[in-house]
């Protein structure tokens, strides 16, 4: 339905007379008990969880809508410079129990509703996860927003609202199977419709020039279909600040006028078949963490994404200064989460020019100094290329653009090095070859002021390599933030008793100011304090244990040294070198060899794409070991070896406090960062890992005698490929070959001949990319290495503390700070708690 807008003469209702709402136990209550009753219309006789959360939520919601106009009116009061956060994915998880923690809530909500005869943590358990989001990236933003509004910093976050999200994730026979995961089904009570900021998006069509009125040449985009993007807002509260940003995701629906117009023609249901084409855009999230695939609907996803969000800030930037653009660029900023939504270089042309009639000249000069482009990857498979064929067809007016913003580029080029050919192919938008393809990461340095990485590795290896040309032209626009994650989340909400013991200790500064967790180094040395966080430690892995119990039945010892994989499942993680550990362990004990052991539980979880067919067996191999170990009456309580099956944002809540050895074991310079390394960190495990990402960071933090380093560095990766001899290695190491062996004759797989016959393979070939047997021997020693100081309780608890301590740069309220101070150059805007007159 089209909205009807009030008459001019109708007084609006003036909202701002509402009283404040009361924030302690009895007012919750009595919000709650009128929600339960009246507006959910149940009462003593649901037996259903779902509705009291609902209500709670509900309640809490109120609050937060109410710091949610007070930091939209404090920021249009200021006319404040603004950042939009462009993600294709927000992996947000749960809300309720973050929004609780950062509004103050937690203790006065658990007290009410216990007085109810609720159980907080049960209530928070049966929230769905929203899952928009693959991994890394995804989480990336939903941890960038949460600092941001506690930064009290005006960005707003632009996504996509998926109906289904990340796949659940079933392990049957050993495999995974993907089941859809349709999380609106029960409503979500955080988001509000806004109908009225929808936006339309053009797709197919064909362009037509002209002269305008003024005698300037025009670009019209005719004879589209158009598709509707609708907004749903999330609010997004800042940590104990007043501040409430927005999440604001689009959802694609048909317009009113292409029904009109097929219903016309007579055809009833060719109008509703066409309205289902239109709302398939933002039907599902592309469950692929890497590489690109070329597919038709994922382009519409990241135009509608891009379109929307622009057309959005345009609308808001026209309503107040009319079209005048001389301070966009000053007021405005756009930071591209990767290259999914890159190609909002060329629409904000298409809208300056073609809608405002701005010349190339002005549109590029304030395109060039709004955007802002973040690389998560140094595949160079992972590399997104469309075809030009496919572009034309379905955005001709932005591929036009794209080609003349290559033709500029390019002369630009040509001026800076004459006469060398070889760089313009290099570093053309477009690549050449049997079919033409649009180079997305080209086109987003091209159309940016800052390009970053995530990590200091990894961004000096874009300098060094994949953008080598483009770092040579424009050096002033390369820079590195490293990635952080939130420690509202990650430390206050999953680990409250850690948490409570830091804050009795240091104060609670630590919850926005991480760097002050290095209070923490001389209670490394404190007896007392030592064996109150080993007991803390101890139950968040019960806590794990039971978790893992409730899911498959499976009982594990908490004695045993917890070592944790979680992470999408790639060949360059190397979940594989794991397992050929596992399967030496499991060796040596058939062979007796158990001196001085280390009992040990090796827990992997993670994601498949579901047409990575490696990734997929090495599930399977990952649980076919296991079943042989696991029930292995010989083995027992030395060894266990469990996968933990859909691995996702409310699993790891559990999963990073309860893990005493964190696995960072990446090929060197695969991983740009990897943020999973932090959270485990935050909440005092020990890492191995290679010299990768973030690692290295983590490292020079806490020292290297507080971590166990192991693997061939990135030098020595690149360097010694080209003579690499895995068969030459294993013929060296004979636990090695006695791991082989077992995997070669089918010790794990005795009724499924063959089926890891492929993994076997790229492990042994001498063009594995990934190189796993190098680090094979190295990784046995860490190891060992870990084991000694686990028997050393002591000696464990120290270092688990000290990796606390030295966790603080690993906020992203500290990623944000320099995203800001370097690239945004927002000014903080307070929220005062203060009624509305
Ligand atoms: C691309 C094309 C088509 C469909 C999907 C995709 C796609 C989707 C998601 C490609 C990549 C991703 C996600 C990548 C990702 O999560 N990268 C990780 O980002 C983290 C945050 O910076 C880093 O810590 C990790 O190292 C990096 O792997």
């Amino acid at each position: 339905m089209p909205h009807r807008n009030f008459k001019k003469s109708t007084p609006r209702p003036t909202i701002c007379s509402l009283p404040e709402l009361g924030m302690d136990e009895e007012q919750l209550t009595a919000d709650f008990k009128r929600y339960y009753g009246h507006r959910l219309g149940r009462d003593e006789n649901c037996k259903s969880l779902h509705y009291a959360y609902e209500a709670l939520s509900l309640a809490v919601s109120d609050r937060l809508i109410e710091r949610w106009k007070k930091t939209y009116n404090a920021y249009k009061e200021q006319d404040c410079k603004r950042a939009c956060y462009l993600s294709m994915e927000f992996l947000m998880g749960r809300t309720l129990s973050n929004a609780m923690i950062n509004m103050g809530l937690t203790d006065v909500a658990t007290k009410a509703m216990h007085d109810l005869g609720l159980e907080m943590e049960e209530l928070v358990d049966s929230e769905y996860d929203a899952g928009l989001g693959n991994g890394g990236l995804g989480r990336l933003a939903a941890c960038f927003i949460d600092s941001c509004a506690t930064l009290g910093l005006p960005v707003t976050g632009y996504g996509l609202r998926y109906e289904y999200g990340m796949f659940s994730q079933l392990i049957i026979n050993g495999e995974q199977i993907e089941k859809p995961d349709h999380w609106l089904r029960n409503g979500n009570v955080w988001e509000i419709e806004r109908f009225e900021y929808k936006q339309v998006i053009k797709f197919g069509g064909r362009t037509e020039t002209h002269i305008d009125e003024r005698g300037k040449k025009r670009v019209c985009w005719v004879d589209t279909h158009d598709v509707l993007a609708v907004p749903y807002d999330t609010p997004v509260p800042g940590f104990r600040n007043n501040t409430v940003n927005t999440l604001r995701l689009w959802k694609a629906t048909a317009t009113e006028e292409f029904d009109l117009q097929e219903f016309n023609e007579g055809d009833y249901a060719e109008a509703v078949a066409a309205k289902n084409g239109a709302e398939n855009i933002t039907m599902v999230l592309y469950p692929n963490d890497a590489s690109e695939n070329g597919k038709v609907l994922r382009l519409k996803q990241q135009y509608l994404l891009a379109s929307a969000s622009l057309q959005d800030v345009l609308g808001i930037w026209v309503g107040r200064h009319g079209h005048d653009f001389t301070d966009f660029a000053a007021k405005n900023c756009f930071q591209l989460n990767d290259t999914h939504p890159s190609i909002a270089v060329a629409e904000l042309m298409r809208l300056l020019m073609d809608i405002y009639g701005l010349d190339w000249d002005e549109a590029w000069k304030i395109t060039s100094n709004t955007m802002a482009y973040t690389n998560h990857t140094l595949l160079p498979e992972a590399l997104e290329r469309w075809s030009v064929n496919l572009f034309k067809q379905l955005l001709p007016r932005l591929m036009e653009i794209i080609f003349d913003i290559n033709a500029h580029f390019l002369a630009e080029v040509s001026a800076h090095w004459p006469g060398d050919k070889d760089r313009l192919t290099r570093m053309s938008l477009i690549e050449e070859g049997h079919e033409q393809h649009v180079r997305m990461a080209y086109l987003a340095i091209v159309g940016s002021y800052s390009v970053n990485g995530v990590a200091a590795l990894h961004s000096k290896l874009l300098q060094q390599g994949l953008f080598r040309d483009f770092y040579e032209l424009w050096p002033q626009k390369f820079n590195n933030k490293t990635n952080g994650v939130t420690p509202r989340r990650w430390l206050a909400s999953c680990n409250p008793e850690l948490a409570k013991l830091i804050t009795e200790t240091i104060g609670d500064g630590w919850l926005n100011d991480l760097s002050l967790l290095k209070k923490l180094v001389p209670y490394a040395e404190n007896k007392t304090f030592r064996k109150r966080w080993q007991k803390i430690r101890l139950n968040a892995k019960q806590r794990l244990i039971e978790f893992k119990k409730q899911e498959n039945g499976i009982n594990l010892n908490a004695n045993a040294l917890f070592d944790v994989q979680v992470k999408r499942i790639h060949e360059y993680k190397r979940q594989l070198l794991n397992v050929l550990h596992v399967i030496h362990l499991y060796d040596r004990i058939k062979r007796g060899d158990t001196a001085h052991w280390t009992d040990r539980c090796v827990l992997i979880g993670g994601k498949a794409a579901p047409g990575y067919y490696m990734a997929k067996k090495i599930i399977k191999l990952i649980n076919n070991v296991g079943a042989v170990i696991n029930n292995d009456p010989e083995v027992g309580d030395k060894l266990k070896l469990i996968f933990l099956p859909n691995y996702r944002v409310s699993a790891m809540e559990i999963i990073c406090p309860g893990a005493d050895l964190s696995e960072q074991i990446s090929t060197a310079g695969k991983e740009a960062s990897g943020t999973g390394n932090m959270k485990f960190m935050m909440n005092g495990a020990l890492t191995i890992g290679t010299l990768d990402g973030a690692n290295i960071e983590i490292r020079e933090e806490v020292g290297d005698e507080n971590f166990f380093l192991f693997g061939l560095t990135e030098d020595q990766v690149e360097s010694t490929r080209h003579t690499y001899d895995p068969a030459g290695i294993i013929e060296q190491d004979e636990d090695l070959k006695r791991v082989l062996h077992l995997l070669e004759w089918g010790h794990f797989n005795q009724f499924e001949p063959g089926i890891f016959d492929a993994l076997i393979g790229s492990m042994k070939s001498p063009h594995d990319p990934w190189m796993t047997i190098a680090d094979f021997r190295s990784f046995v020693e860490a190891q060992k290495r870990v084991e000694t100081v686990y028997r050393d309780q002591e000696l464990w608890t120290r270092m688990s503390i000290l990796n606390c301590a030295a966790s603080g740069k690993f906020s992203t309220d500290r990623t944000i700070t320099e995203y800001n101070d370097e690239i945004w150059k927002l000014t903080p805007v307070k929220v005062e708690n203060i009624a509305c007159e």
